[in-house]
């Protein structure tokens, strides 16, 4: 198998427990062969035969190339939009009074019910775009605004068409678990069986990766999530969710008893819920789309999850209702000025730590073995990819080898 050569680059490799920060090699060399990295380091430290290897060079130009981004927390699969009902809160309708009109997730949910599969994928896959656009390779995306049977099995196969669509990676997650859709308005246990019976059939067709829940005094209780994380283990399906977002609610300890993936938003978290979650492994998957647009002022516990040293990942929430973004490179700027994140642990998060948080150990790092998905950017250092509020550095994305 003949190899390639990337060099006349600086390398952000974000390996752990490097002693540079951001794992950086000035001058460095990447070597692929076929969807694989099999080489990476200082060029002056490639190995001959190695290079005599190579068939083709690529000329970086001084390039930074960091590992392909990971959005590790979206929902980008919806009908409609909510910006009139961003319309009518700036003009003083309360929250309340959109939800009685049948507006909030409900709407989402409405509009996503009336959609052809062919028109879902339309919008989905132009939101999709503009992640791929900023160097995202990996995206995961949840369902939840289906809420029956049908709609959600189109949602997941809306996200699984987008990933066969090529350039990205498309991990799916279950979210019947969301909300309560109105047809069982004030049954939401009535519900909770719809989900659990779901659950195993869209398993069964191959559209769920990983299953999720909203773990909230106005969604699910932590005993409800319990029943929906119960049905995943009997699957073997790997778990995540949304906790402590608006409250504490015990989530993330609930979460880590099940070994979740990670544990999302967590404005609210406990230290003991911060305990868990270090002690499971238990990625904290932070939203500041959404911290921003709802204009929270709780913060996430950053100081306590490093203490514990609980891995941070940072995504984009992609959703219609409160993080309607599809710029991870505008969440990293934001992890840094609202969450206060160094750069560095924000590259972190859309990279190694996400990784993590959607179970894959195969990338999110520049190392040989890794899969060869990464990102050749016009700057100079990697700070400036989070200190730049819009713009877009990115030159070309290589996602399994291939230049897109
Ligand atoms: N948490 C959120 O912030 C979104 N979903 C969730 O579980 C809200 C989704 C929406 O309003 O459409
Ligand atoms: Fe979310």
């Amino acid at each position: 198998m003949s190899l390639r050569l990337w060099s006349n680059c600086r390398l952000a490799t974000m390996a752990g427990g490097a002693t540079q920060a951001y794992g950086l090699v000035e001058d460095g060399a990447l070597v692929v062969d076929g969807d694989r990295l099999a080489w990476v380091g200082p060029r002056a430290k490639l190995p001959t035969d190695m290079l005599l290897r190579c068939t083709q060079q690529h000329d970086a130009a001084g390039a930074l190339i960091t590992p392909g981004l990971i959005d590790c927390h979206t929902h980008l699969v919806y009908g409609g939009n909510r910006a009139h009902e961003f319309e009518l809160r700036l003009n003083g309708a309360s929250y309340e009074d959109i939800a009685r009109a049948g507006g909030g997730i409900a709407s989402t949910v409405q509009a996503t019910r009336a959609a052809t599969s062919a028109e879902l994928q339309k919008a989905s896959g132009k939101r999709l775009r503009r992640l791929m656009d900023e160097g995202v390779t990996t995206v995961e995306i949840k369902s939840g605004y289906g809420l029956a049977l049908e709609h959600e099995r189109i949602c997941l196969g809306v996200a699984r068409a987008l990933g066969r669509a090529g350039g990205v990676e498309v991990r799916t997650t279950f979210l019947g678990a969301h909300a309560v859709p109105p047809e069982f308005a004030g049954r939401t246990d009535d519900y909770l069986a719809a989900v659990l019976q779901m659950l195993p059939v869209l398993h069964a067709e191959g559209l769920v990766d990983a299953v999720d829940g909203f773990c909230e005094r106005i969604a699910f209780s932590t005993g409800q999530i319990e029943r929906v994380f119960d049905a995943a283990r009997a699957l073997g399906l790997p778990v995540k969710l949304h906790a402590e977002q608006l409250s504490d609610s015990g989530g993330a300890q609930l979460a880590a008893r099940f070994n979740a993936l990670s544990c999302d938003h967590l404005e609210w978290l406990s230290d003991e819920g911060a305990q868990a979650m270090a002690h499971a492994g238990t990625v904290a998957v932070l939203l500041p789309g959404a911290f921003y647009f709802l204009r929270e002022t709780k913060l996430p516990p950053i100081a306590l999850l490093r203490q514990h040293g609980v891995a941070m990942a940072i995504s984009t929430d992609c959703n219609p209702g409160s993080s309607p973004c599809t710029s991870l490179l505008l969440m990293l700027n934001m992890a840094c000025t609202l969450f206060r994140l160094t750069p560095e642990e924000a590259l972190a998060g859309v990279t190694r730590h996400a990784a993590t948080a959607l179970g894959l150990s195969d990338r999110g790092v520049l190392e040989a073995g890794r899969r060869a998905d990464f990102v050749l950017w016009a700057v100079q250092k990697p700070a400036e990819l989070s200190y730049a509020m819009g713009g877009n550095p990115h030159i070309q994305t290589i996602f399994r080898g291939q230049v897109l």
